[in-house]
């Protein structure tokens, strides 16, 4: 770095950083001040490939000028709406293309800024659900290890990642099936693991022993992202889906990262065929330009708290900026991008070069475990001993420095890069990852 940019950096001291050791960070700063298509420019002057669409969200690149300029006329136009009792066009048009790409029946939306308050909705909209239909009782959830669902409370409570839970209360009443990751007999899986689907079977063990009448929702990430890129076995979905209709369940699926072409189809739902009752949604949803949640409901659903007289609050729930006339229009350009642009089937066109690329990188380091499905895959490196999560932040830290984002959790990297991405860039990709992993003593 040269003399300039180093002054130019401000006091880092004041920001307390999320999810980051930051005082390691401090000590070695990765600024971004710049990006553009596939690639950042860092504060060095040096561009960076995204492999990681920032954190699993910027699903068409960089620095789209069609959402730049549809978030400035909104701003100049309508900047803000309060969204209770009053609303804008924006926010119903929004909704009603959201309702085009989910599957058919899922067309009822409620609108948030984030992931973890899409699913604080979801999960408030099934309890509320059941107790308007007379069966206030189901107020219980279950959900899986190694999920997250966001931090908020109920998020984190259905969450099944302990370093997000140990610190914090957790809210009663809620079940963790197993996860789904078997490196035992599933290593190197290409695609859904083809053995497995019988652990979806837990979820009637859990029911037995709690009476199915006292649950509310079971909620799954379709494919598990933060948690290790894990792609449901073969059958697996499926088999909850039935376990749910069966006992009356609300199958919930948080698509926050999986949604809006990540699979190659709008969401994973249309990819695995199977159709939950709500899907919970963010990020790639405004391409990341601007925060915004989303909850799609069943119409069911929705109709059974349409209830009572009509200047009745339906559902005491809603945020200052649900529907944020800005996100909207920032949601709207990108999902013109994606439909203009066939983004979602480049993905699906791109992620048979993609898998190759990354299971071509097996010989080349010490890893034990590559999976992967659409534009998604993790690569799972051997600890080295006595140091969990060393080798994790220094193959961060070499590709930072070779001009590759990753995204690393322990020993653990993952890769989700914009769905534009072409088969040369993924060469690009796995060359430098594959040069960074030789160096991992
Ligand atoms: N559900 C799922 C499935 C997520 O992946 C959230 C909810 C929460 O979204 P918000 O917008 O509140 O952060 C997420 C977020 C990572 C990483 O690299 C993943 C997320 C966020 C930050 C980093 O694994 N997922």
């Amino acid at each position: 770095m040269d003399d300039a940019s180093l002054t130019n950096r401000p006091d880092l001291s004041a920001y307390w950083m999320p999810f980051t050791a930051n005082r390691q960070f401090k000590a070695d700063p990765r600024l971004f001040v710049a990006a553009r298509g596939l690639y950042y420019r860092t504060e060095d002057g040096r561009e960076v490939l995204d492999a990681t669409s920032g954190l699993w969200c910027v699903n068409a690149g960089h620095g789209r000028p069609e959402i730049a300029e549809a978030v400035q006329r909104q701003l100049m136009t309508l900047d803000y709406a309060p969204g209770f009792q009053m609303s804008h066009p924006g926010a119903f048009a929004l909704a009603t293309r959201i309702a085009e790409l989910t599957p058919a029946g899922l067309d009822r939306v409620f609108f948030s800024n984030s992931g973890s308050e899409a699913v604080e909705t979801a999960m408030k909209i099934a309890q509320a659900y059941h107790r308007a239909r007379g069966e206030g009782q189901r107020t219980r959830f279950i959900s899986r290890e190694r999920a997250y669902h966001g931090v908020n409370y109920g998020g984190m409570s259905v969450g099944g990642l302990v370093n997000n839970r140990r610190t914090f209360t957790t809210l009663p009443g809620v079940d963790h099936l197993r996860h789904t990751h078997e490196p035992g007999r599933s290593a190197f899986s290409r695609g859904q693991p083809a053995q497995g689907a019988e652990l979806a079977d837990e979820l009637e063990r859990i029911l037995a022993l709690h009476g199915p009448d006292t649950i509310a929702a079971v909620i799954v990430e379709p494919v598990a992202g933060s948690g290790g890129v894990l792609p449901p076995p073969a059958g697996y979905l499926e088999r909850l889906r039935s376990i749910c209709d069966h006992h009356g369940l609300i199958l919930i699926f948080d698509e926050v990262i999986t949604g809006f072409g990540r699979l190659g189809t709008a969401f994973a739902a249309q990819y695995f065929g199977v159709t939950p009752d709500i899907i919970t949604m963010a990020k790639g949803i405004t391409n990341a330009a601007v925060p915004m949640g989303a909850t799609a409901v069943k119409r069911e659903i929705h109709d059974a708290l349409m209830q009572g007289p009509a200047n009745a609050v339906e559902l005491f729930h809603g945020y200052t900026y649900s529907a944020h006339p800005v996100a909207c229009a920032a949601a709207l350009a990108t999902l013109d991008i994606y439909e203009r642009e066939r983004l979602f089937e480049n993905a699906a066109a791109m992620a048979p070069a993609f898998e190759a690329a990354v299971h071509g990188l097996r010989d080349r380091g010490p890893i034990v475990d590559i999976r992967n499905l659409g534009l998604m895959a993790a690569i799972d490196l051997a600890p080295r001993p006595g140091a969990p999560g060393a080798r994790g932040y220094d193959a961060l830290t070499r590709a930072y420095k070779a001009g590759l984002l990753i995204r690393v959790t322990g020993d653990t990297i993952a890769l989700s890069p914009p769905l534009t991405i072409g088969e040369a860039q993924i060469a690009d990709m796995a060359g430098m990852l594959g040069k960074v992993l030789e160096t991992l003593e």
